[in-house]
């Protein structure tokens, strides 16, 4: 197992929607493994392929980070095939460093997807578990928390960016 680098905003691969995994083969096995070990490393509480510069629909989430090995959830194409209700709550981004705010998710979601076996498994999640498999689905498509945002949030999120990304050159 590795940890891997983590890509920030502003990186085409972010942007740019992930191709569907067609094996579960000894790469997506080890792919996976690299990216729990970056999500506990970092540490969060989800992680999409996309975060590692890698163009593939497969997910890692772990509310309890590494706490609790139950708590572990490994996805590939998955696909949120059922919502209800909205809630409006805190989201980060290991992928936009430094940058929380507030995004309305569905309440609760049913996703299916494939786990390192290829079996389908169907997931049904509320509150956090749910928000936090929103925002990997979205990773998937090329869309970041701060997208959802309003045009004057996200205008104001890029200025501090792009503050902090100067600062950091000059230092
Ligand atoms: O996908 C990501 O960038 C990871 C992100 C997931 C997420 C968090 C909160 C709401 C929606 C999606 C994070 O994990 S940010 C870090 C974080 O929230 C956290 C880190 C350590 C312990 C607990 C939470
Ligand atoms: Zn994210």
């Amino acid at each position: 197992m590795a940890s891997r680098e983590i890509i920030i905003i502003g990186h085409p691969t972010l942007a740019a929607k992930a191709e569907p995994v067609k094996d579960i083969d000894g790469e997506i096995v080890r792919l996976a493994k690299d990216m729990v070990e970056t999500l506990h490393g970092a540490p969060g509480i989800g992680l999409a392929a996309p975060q590692v510069d890698v163009g593939k629909r497969l997910i890692v989430v772990d509310l309890s980070v590494g706490k609790n090995k139950d708590d572990l959830i490994v996805l590939a194409n998955p696909e949120i095939i059922g919502r209800e209700s909205k809630a409006l709550g805190e989201e980060g981004c290991l992928s936009v460093p430094d940058i929380r705010d507030k995004v309305s998710r569905p309440y609760w979601v049913k996703v299916r997807g494939l786990d390192l076996e290829g079996n389908v498994i169907d997931i049904e999640a509320e509150d956090l578990l749910a928000r936090v498999l929103c925002h990997e689905v979205d990773h998937l498509d090329g869309i970041l928390f701060v997208d959802r945002l309003s045009p004057l949030k996200r205008g104001l999120i890029k200025k501090k960016l792009r503050k902090s990304a100067g600062d950091a050159k000059r230092a």
